[in-house]
Formats: C-alpha cells, sequence, structure tokens
C-alpha cells in the first residue's frame, strides 16, 4: 500500500512479500481508501459535547480514577479494551490497571471472540499456544470448518485454501447454516445447533474403534486418553445415535468420518460457532483432543487451529488485555505474580483475576464499578443483552471512551470522548492468528489532536502519579519494554520474543513480519515439533468433554434458535466500513434469514418487514427466506447500530448466557420467536446528511449510505397522523424549490427539494402501491445540475425508457451488481472466470465467488427445469 502525494488519498495495494497474505486484499482492505479521509472522525477531547484540550481531560481522568480508587478500593474502576488496539496501547493498558492501579479489571472483547480457545489451549497445552500457521493451510489434504464462515469472514485465507483445493485438498464444514464457505465444501454437516461437542466426540470414538488413533504418540507425549476413553463410553457413540443427536444425515456422518481417519494431513479450523457458546471450551477441548489422539499436531499440514478475528486479538492475549491472566502468558500464581511485581515495579499489582466482559457490564450496572474506560470497541452494541449493557452505562458515575470516529453508540453515553488514531496513523506492532508480529506503520500525520492509545493511557497514568513506570517516548520503547518482559526469568514459557529486547529504533523501523517464539535464528512457523507442550511433565493433555445443549433451549413460547454473526463486507459495528458506500450494497440492511417453511406458516415472505423477539428484547428486520437455514433456526448479522438501523440491532436480543470458565458469550444461541410486522406504510427519504427518526414516532427506520446521499427507510404501522408527524419532521427545515404530487386515493405522496440546481431531497411515502427502485434517484444526487429530463421525471423515481442497474452488489471491491452477472450468464458465460473476464466480478479478492458460481448454477438449474 503506497500514500498518495496529495494529502489523505491512497491507493491501496497488498503487500505481496507479506507471509500472511502474499499481497491479497478483501473487499474490506480494498475499500481502506475510502475511510481514510476525516469525515465523522472526532479530532478533539471532549467533555460532555464540549471541546477540551489534553491536560484538562487527562487530569480530569486521572482525578476521577485516582478518587474513586480511594474511596471505594481498586475494584471500583474497569477497562475494557480491544483486539482493535496494538500490542504497545494493549500492553500500557494492562499495566496500568494491574501493575498500577492494581486490579484485575481490565478485560477485552476478546472475551467476546477468542476466550473459549485460549481456556482449551491452556488445559490442553499448558499456556494459550496456537501450534500451526498458515502455510498448514496450503499443505492439509483436508481441512474442516468448524463454525467458521471462512468465505466470509477470512477471505484471503480461504482464497488459498481454494487454491490448495484445486491441488486436491477437501473442504468439510460444520455449521448449521449452509453459508457461502459450506456451499463450496465437499461436505457440508448442517448440524442441529450446538451439537458440536457431540459431533467431535463421535469422531473421537469412531478413529479409536477404528484402530486410527496413534497409540505412540499418545504413549509418548499425550496424558488424558484413558479419562477421554472412559467419558466416551458413558454415551452411545454408534454414528447413528451421534447423526440423530446432531441431526445430520446417516451417510454424511459416515463420510466426514471415513475422510478423517484416513487423512493424517488435517487442519481443524474452528472459530466463532465452537468459541461463541456456553460449551465454548468443551468444543474446543472436543476438537483438540482428535488431534492429539493421532498425533495430527506439531507437524506439516496437520493441527487444531482457533482462527482469530480482530487484527490484534492475538496482542492483547499475549500482554494480558483478558482480566483473567497477569501479563505474558503468566496468571495470578504467586510466583508469576512475584515475577511481575519484580519487572513492573509498581506500587500495587493486582491480586487475582478481574472481572470478565459479561460480569464487568454487570458491575457497572449494580454499581459496583463506578468509573470504566472503554478504548477501541463499541460494547453498546456488540455485547449480548446490549439494552442491559447501554443502561448501565447511562446509569455510571464516569465513563471514559477512547474511539477514533466521532460519533458510536457508546461514544454517545462517554462523559469524556478522546480521540484516538486510527488505521492509516498508528504506529506499532499487531500479531495474527499464526502468532506472527507485523509491525503496522504510519501513513499520514495525526490528524486534529488525536493521540496514539499508549500515549494517551500514559498520560493518565503519569497524572495519576506513576510516571516513572510510563516515560515511554515512542513505541519501540514501549515494544522493548514488552519483548523484555517475555524474556524476563523465563525458564520455559513458549511466548518469549527474547531477542526483540534489545531492539534498536531502526530495527524496530525495520522490524520484519516475526511469528514468535523468536530466538536468535529467527521465528518459529509451528509449535510443539518435538512432542513436547508447556506443561510441568511436557506432555499435552486431553480434556474429558460431555455433551449438553445449548445454555437456554428453545420452548413453545420461543421455539426457533436465534444465530448471530457477520456479513460478507460489514466489520462490526460499521464506524469505518459504512464510510465505503460500496461495502454496503451486499447487504445493505438488517435482516433475518428464515427457512422457508418456518416463515411460511406465519404469513412472513421474502422482503417483508419481521419482528424478532426473545425474553430479552425485540428487533425489526427484513425477511430473507432461503433454505440455506436450518429448519428451526434463524440467523441476525450482528452490525447494525442506533446510527443505522435502530430497531435492526441483533444484540438487545442475545441472552447474556456464558461459558461456565471461559465467560465467553452463547452469541449463536438465543431461544426466539419470528412475526410478521405488517406495516401500514412505507418511504423513504433521500438526502445528502444523515437523518435520525425524532424520539416517539412508532416506526421502523433505517440508513443505508449511498454515493452521493444518504437513503433513509421507513415504515410504520400507525395511522395518517403518524405518518403526517413523520413529514413534519422530515420537511420541516426544509427551503428553496419544490415538487410535489400527490394522490389522496392511493396513498402516495412524493416529494422533491432542489437547492438551486441540485437535487437537495427527495421524499416517498406509500400506503398501498410499491415504491421505484432507490438506485437511479439516489444516483442524481451526484450530479451538480439536474438535467430538465431527470427534473421531469423525478417524481416517476425513474429514468423514462431506460432501464437502470438494479439489484444487491455482487463484487463490491468493483462494483458490480446482480443484473449484470447475470445479463454476463445470458450472454454464455458459463463459469467463474469467464463472469470475471466479461465484469471484472471477483478478480480483486474473490469473496463473491461462492455467489457467482451459485448464479450460475442456478441458471443451469432452470435450464435444465425448462428443458
Ligand atoms: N466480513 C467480516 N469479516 C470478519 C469480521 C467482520 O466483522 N466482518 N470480524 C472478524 C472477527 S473479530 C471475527 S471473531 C471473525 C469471525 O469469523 P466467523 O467465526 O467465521 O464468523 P461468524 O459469522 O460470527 O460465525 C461463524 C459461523 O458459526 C456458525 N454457527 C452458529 N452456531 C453454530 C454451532 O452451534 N456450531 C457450529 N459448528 N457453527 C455454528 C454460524 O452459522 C456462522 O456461519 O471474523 C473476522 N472477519
Ligand atoms: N450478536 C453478536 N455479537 C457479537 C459477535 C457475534 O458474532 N454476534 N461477535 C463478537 C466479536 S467476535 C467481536 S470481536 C466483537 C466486536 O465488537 P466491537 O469491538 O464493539 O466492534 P467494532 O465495531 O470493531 O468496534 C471498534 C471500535 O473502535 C474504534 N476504533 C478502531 N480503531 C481504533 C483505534 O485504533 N483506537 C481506538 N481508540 N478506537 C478505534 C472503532 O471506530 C469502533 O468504534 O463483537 C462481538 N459481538
Ligand atoms: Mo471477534
Amino acid at each position: 500500500m503506497k500514500a498518495a502525494p496529495d494529502g489523505r488519498a491512497l491507493t491501496i495495494e497488498g503487500d505481496a512479500d507479506h507471509p500472511a497474505n502474499l499481497g491479497r486484499l478483501c473487499s474490506k482492505g480494498s475499500a481502506l481508501g475510502k475511510t481514510v479521509g476525516l469525515e465523522g472522525r472526532l479530532l478533539h477531547p471532549m467533555i460532555g459535547g464540549r471541546r477540551t484540550s489534553w491536560k484538562d481531560a487527562t487530569s480530569r481522568i486521572a482525578d476521577k480514577f485516582s478518587e474513586t480508587i480511594a474511596r471505594h478500593g481498586p475494584d471500583s474502576v474497569a477497562f475494557y479494551v480491544s483486539g482493535q488496539l496494538l500490542t504497545e496501547d494493549y500492553y500500557a493498558a494492562n499495566k496500568l490497571m494491574k501493575g498500577f492501579i492494581g486490579s484485575g479489571n481490565i478485560d477485552t472483547n476478546s472475551r467476546l471472540c477468542m476466550a473459549s480457545a485460549v481456556i482449551a489451549h491452556k488445559l490442553a497445552f499448558g499456556a494459550d499456544l496456537v501450534p500451526g500457521c498458515y502455510e498448514d493451510l496450503d499443505l492439509a489434504d483436508l481441512v474442516i470448518f468448524s463454525g467458521h464462515n471462512a468465505a466470509w469472514t477470512h477471505p484471503v485465507l480461504f482464497r488459498r485454501m481454494e487454491a490448495a483445493r484445486a491441488r486436491g485438498q477437501r473442504h468439510v464444514v460444520i455449521d448449521p447454516r449452509r453459508t457461502d464457505t459450506a456451499e463450496s465444501a465437499d461436505l457440508h454437516l448442517a448440524l442441529a445447533p450446538q451439537t458440536d461437542v457431540r459431533l467431535w466426540n463421535g469422531l473421537l470414538a469412531d478413529l479409536i474403534r477404528r484402530g486410527a488413533v496413534d497409540r505412540a504418540y499418545i504413549a509418548a507425549h499425550v496424558a488424558g486418553f484413558a479419562e477421554v476413553e472412559a467419558e466416551l463410553a458413558k454415551a452411545d457413540q454408534s454414528p447413528a445415535a451421534v447423526a440423530a443427536d446432531c441431526g445430520v444425515p446417516l451417510a454424511d456422518l459416515e463420510r466426514f468420518f471415513a475422510m478423517a481417519a484416513e487423512t493424517p494431513r488435517t487442519v481443524s479450523l474452528f472459530s466463532m460457532g465452537a468459541n461463541q457458546s456456553a460449551q465454548g471450551v468443551a468444543k474446543g477441548s472436543a476438537i483438540i483432543n482428535v488431534h492429539l489422539a493421532t498425533g495430527r499436531i506439531g507437524k506439516p499440514g496437520a493441527c487444531p487451529f482457533s482462527i482469530t478475528g480482530q487484527p490484534n486479538a492475538m496482542g492483547g492475549r499475549e500482554t494480558g488485555g483478558m482480566a483473567t491472566t497477569l501479563a505474558g502468558h503468566m496468571d495470578f500464581d504467586p510466583e508469576s505474580r512475584a515475577r511481575v511485581a519484580r519487572f513492573w515495579g509498581g506500587p500495587r499489582l493486582a491480586v487475582g483475576p478481574g472481572l470478565k466482559a459479561v460480569d464487568m457490564f454487570d458491575a457497572v450496572a449494580d454499581g459496583r464499578i463506578k468509573a470504566i474506560w472503554i478504548m477501541a470497541t463499541n460494547p453498546a452494541v456488540s455485547m449480548p443483552d446490549a439494552s442491559k449493557v447501554r443502561a448501565a452505562l447511562e446509569a455510571c458515575p464516569f465513563v471514559v471512551v477512547s474511539d477514533c470516529m466521532a460519533e458510536t453508540d457508546t461514544l454517545a453515553l462517554a462523559h469524556i470522548r478522546l480521540p484516538a488514531l486510527a488505521w492509516g496513523e498508528k504506529d506499532g506492532t499487531v500479531t495474527n492468528s499464526e502468532r506472527r508480529i507485523s509491525r503496522q506503520r504510519r501513513l499520514f500525520d495525526p490528524p486534529g489532536e488525536a493521540r496514539a492509545d499508549w500515549r494517551i493511557i500514559a498520560d493518565v497514568a503519569a497524572a495519576m502519579g506513576f510516571g516513572e513506570g510510563f516515560g515511554w517516548r515512542g513505541p519501540a520503547q514501549v515494544f522493548r519494554e514488552w519483548a523484555r518482559l517475555t524474556a524476563y526469568e523465563n525458564t520455559g514459557r513458549i511466548l518469549n520474543l527474547g531477542p526483540l529486547a534489545a531492539i534498536t529504533p531502526q530495527a524496530y523501523e525495520a522490524l520484519e513480519p516475526v511469528q514468535w517464539p523468536v530466538t536468535e535464528a529467527g521465528g518459529a512457523a509451528r509449535l510443539f515439533t518435538d512432542g513436547r507442550f508447556q506443561t510441568a511433565d511436557g506432555r499435552a493433555r486431553m480434556v474429558p468433554t460431555t455433551a449438553r445443549g445449548p445454555a437456554d433451549a428453545v420452548t413453545a413460547a420461543f421455539p426457533l434458535a436465534l444465530n448471530t454473526g457477520r456479513v460478507r463486507d460489514h466489520w462490526h459495528t460499521m464506524t469505518r466500513t459504512a464510510l465505503a458506500p460500496e461495502l454496503c450494497r451486499h447487504a445493505p440492511e438488517a435482516y433475518v434469514e428464515i427457512h422457508p417453511a418456518d416463515a411460511g406458516p406465519l404469513g412472513i415472505t421474502e422482503g417483508a418487514l419481521t419482528r424478532i423477539q426473545t425474553l430479552q428484547g425485540e428487533a425489526v428486520a427484513t425477511a430473507q427466506l432461503s433454505d440455506r437455514q436450518r429448519r428451526g433456526s434463524i440467523f441476525m448479522p450482528m452490525h447494525w447500530t442506533e446510527a443505522f438501523s435502530p430497531s435492526g440491532r441483533a444484540n438487545p436480543l442475545v441472552a447474556p448466557r456464558v461459558d461456565a470458565r471461559s465467560g465467553q458469550p452463547e452469541f449463536k444461541h438465543t431461544p426466539a420467536r419470528v412475526r410478521a410486522y405488517r406495516e401500514t406504510w412505507r418511504g423513504f427519504l433521500l438526502a445528502r446528511d444523515a437523518w435520525r427518526a425524532p424520539a416517539g414516532l412508532d416506526l421502523i427506520w433505517r440508513r443505508i449510505p449511498q454515493t452521493a446521499c444518504q437513503l433513509h427507510e421507513f415504515a410504520g404501522r400507525g395511522d395518517e397522523r403518524e405518518r403526517a408527524a413523520l413529514h413534519k419532521a422530515l420537511t420541516g427545515k426544509a427551503g428553496g424549490e419544490s415538487l410535489r404530487y400527490e394522490d389522496a386515493a392511493a396513498g402516495a405522496l412524493r416529494e422533491a427539494w432542489l437547492d438551486g440546481e441540485r437535487l437537495d431531497r427527495v421524499i416517498f411515502f406509500t400506503t398501498s402501491g410499491a415504491l421505484p427502485p432507490r438506485d437511479w434517484l439516489a444516483d442524481l444526487f451526484a450530479a451538480e445540475t439536474l438535467t430538465s429530463a431527470n427534473r421531469l421525471a423525478l417524481l416517476i423515481g425513474r429514468q423514462p425508457g431506460q432501464a437502470t442497474e438494479t439489484g444487491p452488489t455482487v463484487c463490491a471491491c468493483l462494483g458490480v451488481r446482480a443484473q449484470r452477472i447475470d445479463a454476463a450468464i445470458a450472454g454464455g458465460c458459463t463459469t467463474f472466470d469467464a463472469i470475471g473476464q466479461a465484469t471484472g466480478a471477483g478478480t480483486n479478492c474473490g469473496s463473491c465467488r461462492p455467489e457467482i458460481v451459485r448464479m450460475i448454477a442456478a441458471t443451469k438449474g432452470e435450464i435444465r427445469h425448462a428443458a
């Protein structure tokens, strides 16, 4: 990637020499250039709505934290941080909380993401160690995806595996939904929700029956095999019983077992479908057990592989961003505490683990925590039972939020807002899933008064009187100290950056990607190659696991299992991806995916607004009917927020049930029901600026960013008065020339305002008829001058005599819509590559490949059907 000379414009290119991506970028990476502008950025410290100086903000925070600690003790304050911080930021935050304030109350959004895998690693390997590396994904003959929609969430790695697949690698996907990852796989096991432990235990029992376990490896390197075998014996492990409990066809299960038995080079990827569960640790353990029993670990092309999501989830796990660990893979045992205390030399070291995310916000809610500092995460959106989290923050006496953006759902609840640097400005290191440390280098000078997160923390620490521990002058110094800690009195901790402890500023500047543990000889691609683990006796541990259902089973009143997750082109709470309109076109608005057989009897049709209800709350989203969904399960994306779709938020619905050991929430399962919304009117507003419905109106609205304007969609169930109130709110301040068309009988109202020659806003309402597609109208906002033909056609909503290109965007990187791809297929393109040549679709990141392949197949099906 390189910076263009003219200020903040960027040309984005992958770095072909970087070992993690070999130059490939996903749609979000490719669109980064669209998100580096200063639009929507927080550029100054703010107290309430007022701009203030750093000095003032820093001393206010320091005073308030010090005062609270003095009166109520160190556990009355907390930090909630994020895998989107750099390692240096993470190190600073953890050192301040655990080493100087003296509380364990720092937790990270990785609690929502990786915590179950962390515990499974610790139980099996003695520490949070990821055995394999990305090269294993090239070398494997079989890749099993457990609750991992890699085609959408790790598209760059997925393409690498697609290439391996062309060389004969096989893919098995274990996911209740037929995702794009599942669609192209050799085998998809659409298991019943939360039955993974049963499935993996069944696999292990089958491998034992076939004699496909590696007795020699177990004898030399593994403990606990007998205990696991005894636990397996407590249930009927016949393939028929397992298939029945998991809700998969017996033949498919047997095929999976056979593939696993015959393929030594197997990588088992596991992600949120495994971790985000009340049995998240058990799922991880059941997967790791299979690898230990077969000796498929520490070898090329063979390992269990927990994949991380955020840029620096791993850095947080290493430095101690989680409340349950101290720092540098050291926990709260007396020896580690003494060692870390010696190293930091602070006044007060945390005595034990702090509160995990869900417990932390409960403690905010009940007043045990009185001051919280949130950095680089948006918990008002992303926590389970999000309405409760929001209420807790509203009631909290002191909330500080550091973010690069000016408006997020969480910032709205902050007393003090601190402007952080964003991607392109930050300078430091991150660690990826394969333990690879990469430098993130800055391309731009800090905008406004924005500052690096580590520096903001260090300044507050100094203002609290801890200056001597936080006097770093740059990220290289923070990194050196961190590397020194990993090597400090290290007699067996694999997490060791030893040689980097003396890194010079120049060498830090030039640091090449390297996988820890780092020795004088360089990094390490794979761990456990010698069969030795980080346990006292050097053996790995197999852990007995028992299959249980979800924390809350479905009931007659809430008969559906609500599953949540990601869409292809958005990142979490959309604070940055929504700046790139092309990333908003694949999934433009909040939706709920339902099996047609579940939707039909309830009168829910494709595209209809639908209520989703759980014991926690209610949402309204657009129905997408699809047999890619299991019957009895529904899916909602996690991304939509107050700013884009107040009623389309998934997390107010999610029950805050957690895994007892990891504290990770069961985001993938909440009992739910759906009902048709049955709106009486609908409409939309196209305007140059973002708009929010005023409080008190009973309506559903959502905002969909467009290239030259903002589209707002509305619907309501109220009578004429409600609609009139909305109309008034929308038009209250509108000046300029206006055009208006009303057909009261047909319940239609259409209005457009012009600002000189430019289109300023357009409103369409209907109580009966259909609304025109929005694309053509939205595109008119790009023109400085409206042509007279377009002006005449405005209130018709479409250009007379011309078809506009419609349909969802399939390829976000090149902006190719479904219609063009359909046309290319009709024109004779019968392969993915041919479509790429004809339209460009899929030629950049390729994450739309499964969808295009599906479109081709659908057309072929139709032809066959017609013939
Ligand atoms: N486009 C995009 N990519 C991202 C992100 C993003 O926001 N957008 N976020 C990043 C982050 S932080 C993360 S953590 C990763 C997450 O990456 P993934 O884990 O791939 O993403 P999810 O969509 O959360 O969930 C994966 C799958 O788990 C399945 N699942 C649900 N219940 C079960 C179950 O009981 N068993 C099994 N086996 N599967 C189940 C869901 O149906 C879903 O398809 O993505 C990263 N990449
Ligand atoms: N229903 C449901 N909920 C989920 C999940 C799910 O699958 N289903 N997945 C969970 C998972 S795995 C994750 S990781 C979380 C993610 O959830 P969040 O962490 O809440 O989501 P983000 O939108 O990534 O929030 C990052 C925030 O940090 C800001 N930011 C970005 N870079 C920086 C920086 O360098 N410094 C600072 N100070 N701020 C920065 C962004 O503007 C944004 O406001 O969501 C969890 N919630
Ligand atoms: Mo995540």
